[in-house]
């Protein structure tokens, strides 16, 4: 079993059924942003969970143990971190002593379940890959199996997102649109795909965990970039095309696709992506903190 350390101050929120939203960390680490982007990433998101009330919990590996609540030493760590850990690796992380591991959607999720949080927040979910061969992003398993809301900007749109709806249709996950009829696609408020529900306040949000058929299933949250930040979508439609090909050309494969194809799109915007990354982050980790206290005080 995972038993994640948790750090004093996320301890003693959760002892006292205080709001704490988890974070992961693959987006801090290179693997996600480039320097200095990453370190105002993590700034952004704590900060913006606090303004809402909540108690940040970042997640990584370090010295092979599983921890959730970062020392600013341990964030220094993570912020050049390279390997990534989905859930499947949290085990080999821990058998093996991973000096440092960052986590990915999947590997926060099933940590933020074992430590009793409820609420998470991220850039964007991974999902189901374009093209003919089976890559499915084990976040969309991970979401399905653990009772925690994940709060994102839905997913890039060099995902295939038709078939990642589908795909957590089949498995049961409610996915909501936070005050918002379409389905996001990350630096566009919308895919043209509609989101299967809108909600438009954060108890609709509680109670959809509260009353889910199935007990250990998780609810995705899609909470679309602010207005001002969004990127036009035919500009980054040209980009995602191109940093696909040069995916395939290459032959990258496995776990390493997604942290190629962003670095790709961060070059071929000569970096214009960077701020509406940063811009949506940060506002899906403060509607995770409004949900994360929505849910605190029905408990209390
Ligand atoms: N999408 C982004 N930025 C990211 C990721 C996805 O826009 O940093 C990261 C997240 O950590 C996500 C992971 O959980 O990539 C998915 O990787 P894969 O496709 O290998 O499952
Ligand atoms: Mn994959």
């Amino acid at each position: 079993m995972i038993e994640p350390i948790l750090s004093d101050d996320v301890a003693q929120a959760l002892a006292e059924h205080r709001a704490v939203v988890a974070l992961e960390s693959t987006i801090f680490s290179n693997l996600g942003l480039p320097a200095p982007a990453n370190a105002d990433a993590l700034e952004l998101c704590k900060q913006a969970v606090r303004d809402h009330g909540a108690v940040p919990a970042v997640a990584a590996i370090l010295d092979g143990r599983a921890q959730l609540g970062l020392s600013p030493d341990e964030e220094k760590r993570v912020l050049l971190g390279t390997r990534k850990v989905a859930e499947r690796d949290l085990a080999v992380a821990q058998a093996q002593g991973w000096d440092v591991g960052v986590t990915t959607v999947s590997a926060t999720v099933s940590l933020a379940h074992a430590a009793g949080i409820s609420v998470f927040a991220t850039g964007g979910i991974g999902g189901v890959h374009r093209g003919s061969e089976l890559d499915v992003s084990a976040d969309l398993d991970a979401i399905a199996n653990h009772p925690v809301i994940t709060v994102c900007a839905g997913a890039k749109a060099f995902l295939d997102l038709p078939r990642t709806l589908e795909y957590l249709e089949t498995a049961g996950v409610p996915v909501l649109g936070w005050q918002h009829d379409w389905f996001p696609a990350f630096y566009t408020r919308s895919s043209g795909l509609p989101v299967p529900h809108r909600v438009d306040d954060e108890r609709v949000v509680c109670d959809v965990l509260r009353f889910r058929a199935r007990p250990a299933t998780g609810v995705l949250l899609t909470v679309p970039i602010p207005v001002d930040d969004e990127i036009p979508a035919a500009r980054i439609d040209a980009v995602l095309t191109a940093a696909l090909e040069a995916s395939a050309q290459e032959g990258v494969v496995g776990p390493a696709v997604t942290p190629y194809v962003l670095a790709r799109i961060e070059k071929e915007t000569d970096g214009q992506s960077i701020p509406a990354n940063l811009a949506l982050a940060r506002n899906n980790a403060g509607v995770a903190a409004r949900i994360a206290v929505a849910l605190a005080q029905e408990v209390l």
